[in-house]
């Protein structure tokens, strides 16, 4: 039996119970949400509208769930870690916004829909990223649950995750970097930048909110790095062989290299088992709600539940 087939086996029988304390939680974070952004209907309008139709929409909410199961892992309280979710899945919503604009990806539909700017215009799409994003520093300054020193600290990490050496300057590379330069270390740094730095600070933070000391934070690191590129390795070959019905935003828009390029799709599948038992072994427990949800994430793939 494989390592991969031992993970399934595991974690099937969790499944059914997983799943609904997940839906659970993806009810609180939308709950959450809602009450965070600007009111329906405020002013100006347009931004509002725009702001709470892309928040709002059908994403899966993996960054706040990331949180609040690593708060718990890491003994603290679940929902202390609610608000710097949100604050997260709203920096992960301007990055698809940014993304998606005809000066990146160029992209029609994001989430089942058509993309923020296809339906507001660049102007209000790119405001409305401008706005999560700093609504999002907001939220977490403003966070009484979480001690004032840590508030500080989440801050700090997330300017770490989005600026000059996480989501900026891997959608810069992304675009920028030539072809030839997409060897299998770039891509390792550059999905490390674009999607694992994110992941790293959901469950990093959510540790740090729990009062988890430095060993622990890096332990946290570690699994949420794994869990990233497995992730990014993920979407590339969703990329490559899914549909915009399955996917929800475009497919095999780009023609820029990635693993699946590399590698062809059957080694990148392998790659991905891989990475997540890595992501798994660095835990020790492969049995706890934030190892399962690490799996439930790949579900589709065939692993966890
Ligand atoms: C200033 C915030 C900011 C960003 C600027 C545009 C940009 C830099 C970064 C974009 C990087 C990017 C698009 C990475 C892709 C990450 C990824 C795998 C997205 C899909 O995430 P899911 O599947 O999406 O969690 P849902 O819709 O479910 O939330």
């Amino acid at each position: 039996m494989t390592t991969v087939s031992v993970l399934r086996d595991d974690a099937s029988t969790r499944s059914i119970d997983l799943a609904d304390g997940l839906a659970a939680r993806r009810a609180q974070v939308d709950l959450r949400l809602k009450k965070l952004l600007p009111p329906p209907g405020s002013a100006p309008r347009l931004l509002t509208d725009a702001v709470r139709e892309i928040s709002l929409g059908s994403g899966k909410r993996v960054r706040p769930l990331l949180a609040m199961l690593s708060s718990a892992h890491f003994g603290g309280n679940e929902l202390a870690a609610l608000d710097f979710g949100c604050a997260l899945e709203l920096i992960h919503t301007a990055s698809l916004i940014l993304d998606d604009l005809p000066c990146m990806d160029d992209a029609a539909m994001r989430r089942g829909n058509l993309t923020l700017h296809r339906r507001f215009g660049e102007d209000t799409a790119v405001l409305s990223a401008v706005a999560l994003l700093n609504h999002a520093y907001g939220i977490i300054a403003g966070d009484a649950t979480v001690h004032p020193e840590t508030r500080l600290a989440l801050v700090a990490l997330l300017s770490e995750t989005v600026g000059f050496h996480g989501l900026v300057s891997g959608q810069f590379r992304d675009l920028r970097d030539p072809e030839a330069l997409r060897d299998e270390q770039t891509l390792t740094s550059l999905n490390y930048q674009k999607t694992g730095v994110l992941f790293a600070a959901a469950v990093v933070g959510g540790a740090m909110i729990a009062g988890a000391d430095q060993a622990a934070q890096a332990q946290a690191r570690l699994f949420a790095n794994c869990l990233g590129l497995a992730f990014q390795l993920w979407d590339d070959l969703q990329d490559s062989i899914s549909t915009f019905e399955a996917m929800g935003k475009d497919v095999r828009k780009d023609d820029r290299v990635t693993f699946v390029t590399l590698w062809g799709q059957e080694r990148t599948h392998g790659a991905i088992a891989e990475t997540i038992d890595e992501a798994l072994a660095s835990f020790g427990d492969r049995s706890c709600p934030l190892a399962l949800y690490a799996l439930h994430l790949f579900q589709h793939a065939g692993y966890g539940g």
